[in-house]
């Protein structure tokens, strides 16, 4: 799908679904904006000294109503912004058309094909002089990547041919060549150029410091994912709400006395298995970790092996950022009508191609993102988002309030990167950033917070040098 009539006739340089949900989407923003206290008062705040004047920002992050709200306050404080999704089926198309009906480039819509999904990118990042972005607001590392492998295919072109079974790499690969035939110095233009990007979630994360150990990181990145705002918010919270709501839109199914299995423990893992619980499913938990798998057992999970789970469980969510957690071997032995999905940020952890090879299995598509797979002996079993991130396939990702949080970190980092000379390196923001984020959210839920005036070891005659901070509080 490309472009459609522009109602606005502001721009061209857009592929979106349809522009007549400019309306629909406008108005899901106008809501959005009353749950998101954190952006608004980003705007009123920095908005009349314009901290992105100039500043090109590129974003690959889910096109949804709430990241609209995040384009929309990056614009009112100066930048110039073009947005791709980092997932070929989290776009909320009315969110996509309204940011375009604004005059805003946007390379998104739900269900684009992989292939698109790299020239969507691709385009995102150049802007019309043929120039790129100043800065990044990445979430998972695809644009990231892309930049990387495109600048280290100008330096070794071979790399490019090297033989690989991901049929995403084998895509990402000739995209590359092609842009390499029209400027072979394309990335290392565009690399050099970059500011810096600031990576929303836990794997993107993990990309980035990878690429920092092995010395290969082109520009200084920000982890947004470990400000407290984020992960013990957004990844707990977020999915503590979204989980659920996307097995339903997908099922309809009862959770109430099925057995579910989460696999991983950690923050989005959590938020998951507590959502699942609060239906009063029986929660059984896989982890790697003794300590998030004791964790667990204080929260009165049981702890098992998938293999262990296999007779039992009906429902299974994998929350683990890892690869192959649930094999195709696990599927073919699930109980009838199981229902699998992944809320991951990537849709390896299930084996997704190895299960549309299992020998005899059948796939039926109930609709978009709701595949029955059927097995020789008879046996169903449903498979969600073709094993991508379900909450943001099946539903709409998570509520706007939450995302404030998260979305205030990315406007902080973003002023960051373009105001700020860093050398390489993967940062943090300020904790001071972090409390003004959850201040910020306080009012919204008639918080009152009490000001502490003395520290108990002041009355211990433990002299308190300047302000106390409660560094040592965990959350
Ligand atoms: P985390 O590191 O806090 O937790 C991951 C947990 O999985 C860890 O406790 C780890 O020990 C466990 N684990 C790893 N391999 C495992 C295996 N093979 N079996 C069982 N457990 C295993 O990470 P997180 O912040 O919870 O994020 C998890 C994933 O979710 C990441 O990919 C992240 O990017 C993504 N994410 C998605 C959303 C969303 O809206 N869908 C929101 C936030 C994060
Ligand atoms: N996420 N975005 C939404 N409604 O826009 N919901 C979830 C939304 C983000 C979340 O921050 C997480 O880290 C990331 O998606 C995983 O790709």
């Amino acid at each position: 799908m490309t472009q459609t009539k522009s109602i606005n006739k502001k721009i061209s340089d857009y592929a979106i679904a349809d522009i007549e949900l400019a309306e629909f989407g406008r108005r899901e923003i106008e809501i959005a904006e009353k749950e998101m206290p954190g952006l608004i008062a980003m705007r009123e705040k920095y908005g009349p000294d314009q901290p992105l004047k100039g500043a090109k920002v590129m974003g690959s992050l889910h096109m949804t109503i709430q990241t609209a709200v995040l384009i929309e306050t990056l614009i009112a404080l100066g930048a110039d912004v073009r947005w791709a999704s980092c997932n070929i089926f989290s776009t909320q198309d009315h969110a996509a058309a309204a940011i375009v009906d604004s005059g805003v480039p946007v390379f998104a819509y739900k269900g684009e094909t992989l292939e698109e999904y790299w020239q969507y990118t691709k385009r995102a990042l150049t802007w019309p002089d043929g120039s790129g972005p100043d800065i990044i607001v990445d979430d998972g590392g695809d644009a990231t990547l892309m930049i990387h492998r495109g600048y280290f295919g100008e330096d070794n072109p071979s790399m490019l041919d090297e033989p690989t079974d991901n049929k995403e790499v084998k895509i990402q690969n000739e995209l590359l060549k092609e842009i390499q035939k029209e400027d072979n110095k394309f990335w290392h233009k565009l690399a050099k150029n970059c500011r810096g990007v600031a990576e929303e979630t836990t794997t993107g994360v993990h990309r980035l410091y990878q690429m920092r150990d092995k010395g290969e990181l082109l520009f200084p990145a920000i982890n947004v994912n470990d400000s407290v705002t984020k992960s013990k918010f957004d990844n707990i919270y977020g999915c503590r709400e979204s989980c659920v709501d996307a097995i339903k839109r997908a099922t309809d199914v009862m959770v109430a006395g099925k057995t579910a299995m989460v696999c991983g423990f950690g923050d989005v893992g959590k938020g998951s298995a507590q959502a699942l619980s609060a239906h009063r499913a029986k929660v059984l938990i896989s982890e790697i970790d003794p300590i998030c798998a004791l964790q667990a057992c204080m929260a009165g999970y049981t702890v098992r092996t998938v293999e262990e789970a296999l007779p039992e469980a009906d429902i299974y969510v994998t929350a683990s950022g890892n690869c192959d957690v649930i094999t195709a071997e696990h599927m073919s032995k699930m109980k009838d009508q199981a229902i699998v999905c992944n809320i991951g940020h990537f849709d390896n952890e299930i084996q997704v191609d190895q299960l549309n090879n299992w020998p005899g299995v059948t796939k039926t598509e109930i609709k978009p993102g709701t595949h029955q797979y059927t097995f020789e002996d008879g046996r169903s079993i449903y498979l969600l988002a073709e094993g991508r991130l379900v909450n943001l396939g099946c539903a709409t990702g998570h509520p706007s309030f939450v995302m404030s949080n998260s979305f205030s970190n990315q406007t902080l980092a973003a002023i960051d990167n373009w105001q700020k000379d860093k050398k390489v390196d993967v940062y943090h923001l300020d904790k001071e950033l972090d409390e003004e984020v959850a201040r910020l959210h306080l009012g919204k839920l008639d918080a009152h917070l009490t000001k502490m005036t003395k520290h108990q070891s002041d009355y211990l005659g433990v002299p308190v040098e300047g302000p106390y901070k409660p560094e040592h509080y965990r959350y």
